[in-house]
C-alpha cells in the first residue's frame, strides 16, 4: 500500500515511516493471508492481541512507563490505517484497546489503577472492552439506565449493555453506570466476578473476525478501587469517544487504499473489447475519484493529527474527520467491487468483506447523521437532536 499522490510522506517524520512499514509488514504477513477465511468463518485471528501488543499497536500514545509505545497522534493514525487495510476488525480491536480501554484507565484512573491495568492491556495479555451502549439508549447515551449504587464499602452494579466490540473474549471492561446522584460513573468491571456474564451476538454480516456480544449485571458487587476516580459526567465516556473517533477517521484510509489499489491493478490487466478496462473512460472516472477522495481524506486526518498533537483538535472536527472519511471508505468499497465485476464478490478480493465492515464503522462511535447534527450544532449554536 503506497498511495500518496500529494507527497504526504514528507510531512511524516522518519520514526512514522518506520511505525508504518512495521504495521504494514505485520499485516501483510499475518493478516491478508488468513482474514478472508476469518471472517468467513465469524472466526478470531489466533492471539491476535498479544501480536498487536509485540508491535506496540495497543496503546501507542500511552506514556512508555504504562507499558505504551510513547508516540504521537500521527503515528496512532497510521498504525490504525495499516492494520483496517487489513480489516477493520483488526483495527476495531486495536482502537478499542487503545481509545476506549488504556485511555479512560490512563486519564480517569488512580495510579494504582494504571499500574494494575496498562501494562497487560498494552501487551495483549489481557483484553478489554468499552460499555456504553444499551438495548435502550444508543445514540443518546445520556439516557442510560445502567445503575450503581454505593453501600458503603462497595458498590453495586445492575444493568446491560449492548454491541460492545470484544465484550465475549474480554477480561475487563470499563463501563459507564449512572449513580443516586445521577452522575456518569466508569468502573472497571473484571470477568469472574458474580452476576457479570458477556453473551455473544452472532449472526453479524459485518465485522466478522471481530467478537460484539452484551455486558450483563446482576447485582455484581464492585470494589470501590474498582470505580474509576476523576470522571463523574457524561464528558468522560464522550472524551474517550474522541480518541477512538480520530482513529477510526485514519483507519478507514487503509480500507479505502486496499481497494483502490486491488482496482487499478485489476483494471489495468482485465481486457475486454480487447482492451485493458482501464483504458475505458467510465472505469477512469471511477479509479480517479477515488484517489481524489482519499488524498482530501488523507490530508483531513493528517491537519487533525498535527492540531490533537498541540491539544487543538475539537470534538467537531473529529466527527466531521469520522463522518466524511468513513463515506469516502465505503463509497469506494462498493464503487470499486464494481471495476472488478463477476471476480468483485468473491473473498479472493477484499472489497465485500471491507464494504460489509464498513457498514458497522458508519454506525458506531456515532451514526453518519449523529455526526452531522454534531457538525450542525457547532456552526449554528443550534441542538438538532431533540
Ligand atoms: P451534551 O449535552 O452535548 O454533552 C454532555 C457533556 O459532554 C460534553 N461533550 C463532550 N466531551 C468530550 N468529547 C465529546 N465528543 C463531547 N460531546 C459532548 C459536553 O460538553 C457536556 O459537558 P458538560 O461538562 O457541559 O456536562 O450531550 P448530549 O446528551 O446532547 O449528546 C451529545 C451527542 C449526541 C453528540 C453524544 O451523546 C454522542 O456523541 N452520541 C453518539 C453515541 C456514540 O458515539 N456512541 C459510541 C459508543 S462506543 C462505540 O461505538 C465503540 S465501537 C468500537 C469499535 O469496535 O471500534
Ligand atoms: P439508534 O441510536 O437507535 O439509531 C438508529 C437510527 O436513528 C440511526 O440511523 C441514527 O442516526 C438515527 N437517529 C438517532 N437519533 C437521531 C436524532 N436525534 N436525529 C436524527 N437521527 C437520529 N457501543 C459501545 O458502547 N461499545 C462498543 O464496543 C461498541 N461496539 C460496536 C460494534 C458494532 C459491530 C456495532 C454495530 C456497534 C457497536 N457499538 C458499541 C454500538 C454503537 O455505538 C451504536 O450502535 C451506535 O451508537 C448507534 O446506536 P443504536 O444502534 O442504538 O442506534
Amino acid at each position: 500500500m503506497a498511495t500518496d499522490y500529494f507527497h504526504i510522506d514528507d510531512l511524516l517524520t522518519e520514526e512514522h515511516k518506520l511505525v508504518r512499514q512495521s504495521v504494514r509488514d505485520f499485516v501483510n504477513q499475518e493478516i491478508k493471508p488468513v482474514i478472508d477465511n476469518a471472517a468467513h468463518d465469524h472466526t478470531d485471528i489466533p492471539d491476535l492481541m498479544p501480536k498487536l501488543g509485540a508491535i506496540g499497536a495497543l496503546g501507542p500514545y500511552i506514556p512508555e512507563q504504562y507499558g505504551g509505545a510513547g508516540l504521537d497522534q500521527i503515528a496512532y493514525g497510521l498504525i490504525m490505517q495499516e492494520l483496517e487495510a487489513g480489516d477493520s476488525a483488526v483495527r476495531s480491536a486495536a482502537s478499542v484497546q487503545s481509545s476506549l480501554v488504556m485511555y479512560p484507565i490512563y486519564t480517569f484512573g488512580s495510579e494504582e489503577q494504571r499500574m494494575k491495568y496498562l501494562p497487560k492491556l498494552a501487551s495483549g495479555e489481557m483484553i478489554g472492552c468499552f460499555g456504553l451502549t444499551e438495548p435502550n439508549h444508543g445514540s443518546n447515551p445520556a439516557g442510560m439506565e445502567t445503575k450503581v449504587v454505593d453501600k458503603g464499602d462497595h458498590y453495586i452494579l445492575n444493568g446491560a449493555k449492548m454491541w460492545i466490540t470484544n465484550s465475549p473474549v474480554a477480561d475487563i471492561a470499563v463501563v459507564w453506570a449512572r449513580d443516586e446522584e445521577g452522575k456518569i460513573r466508569g468502573l472497571i468491571v473484571e470477568r469472574g466476578m458474580k452476576g457479570f456474564s458477556t453473551p455473544e451476538t452472532h449472526h453479524k454480516w459485518s465485522l466478522r473476525a471481530s467478537k460484539t456480544g452484551e455486558l450483563v449485571f446482576e447485582d455484581v458487587i464492585i470494589p470501590k478501587e474498582n470505580v474509576l476516580p476523576n470522571v463523574s459526567s457524561l464528558r468522560g465516556p464522550l472524551s474517550c469517544l474522541n480518541s477512538a473517533r480520530y482513529g477510526i477517521s485514519w483507519g478507514v484510509i487503509g480500507a479505502a487504499i486496499d481497494c483502490y489499489e486491488v482496482a487499478l491493478q485489476y483494471s489495468l490487466e482485465r481486457k475486454q473489447f480487447g482492451k485493458p478496462i482501464a483504458s475505458f473512460q467510465l472505469q477512469q472516472k471511477k479509479l480517479a475519484e477515488f484517489i481524489t477522495e482519499i488524498t482530501k481524506a488523507q490530508l483531513l486526518v493528517w491537519r487533525l493529527g498535527t492540531l490533537k498533537n498541540d491539544d487543538k483538535a475539537t470534538p467537531a472536527q473529529i466527527s466531521m474527520a469520522k463522518r466524511n472519511n468513513v463515506k469516502m471508505a465505503i463509497d469506494i468499497a462498493r464503487e470499486s467491487r464494481q471495476i472488478l465485476g463477476g471476480m468483485g464478490i468473491v473473498g479472493d478480493y477484499p472489497m465485500m468483506r471491507h464494504a460489509a465492515n464498513l457498514e458497522s464503522v458508519i454506525t458506531y462511535e456515532g451514526t453518519h447523521d449523529i455526526h452531522l447534527l454534531i457538525t450542525g450544532n457547532d456552526i449554528t449554536g443550534i441542538n438538532a437532536f431533540e
